[in-house]
């Protein structure tokens, strides 16, 4: 095959209007190739990720709360269980929510008697493990929460996990001082 017919069946393969060696072309190939594989690996990766969202809807929420700051105070925190029902570990990585400016997970511990909040990266809820966040334990803390939220008004905080995938949870407001759940 010489030179140009080598140019002339590359250019109607993808077009490229510039000359191509005989050497460019079998790169070409071969990149051709490699685009078909990244394809399968894309249309692969598509259907894995719909199958870790189910993963993790075997998630199971309970009582997902916040507490209602007084005016001015913009910051709060969101308390919830979260038990991991999925044959796998489920790594939450993240939380975003369009009701606040920010979304963290942190942990109270105390510390030579001192109450202690450190923001925690990631936390791995194992098979059958139920994970607390609760006043004085784990907790998502809200950041630039707005002032006219009412007892019983709901957010949504959304949760990141590890696998791509993430859950919604609709969180009721709750007073400072109210005890009722
Ligand atoms: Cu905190």
């Amino acid at each position: 095959m010489s030179k140009w017919l080598a140019v002339i069946k590359c250019q109607n393969r993808i077009g490229i209007h510039s000359i191509v060696s005989k050497k460019m072309l079998k790169m070409m190939k071969r990149l051709t190739a490699r685009v078909a594989c990244l394809g399968l690996i894309v249309m692969f990766a598509g259907s894995w990720g719909k199958v870790l969202a189910e993963v993790a809807d075997t998630l199971t929420v309970r009582e997902p709360y916040f507490r209602l700051m007084p005016p001015g105070q913009s910051v709060s925190a969101a308390y919830m269980e979260l038990q991991n029902h999925s044959a796998n570990a489920i790594t939450l990585v993240g939380m975003r929510s369009n009701a606040v400016t920010g979304v963290e997970l942190h942990h109270h511990s105390e510390h030579n008697g001192m109450m202690q909040m450190r923001r925690v990266e990631t936390i791995t809820i194992d098979v059958g493990e139920t994970l607390l966040l609760e006043p004085g334990g784990y907790h998502l803390m809200l950041f630039g929460m707005r002032d006219g939220l009412k007892h019983g008004d709901t957010i949504n905080i959304e949760l990141l996990f590890a696998s791509g995938g993430s859950t919604t949870v609709r969180v009721s407001a709750r007073s400072l001082n109210s005890t009722a759940r």
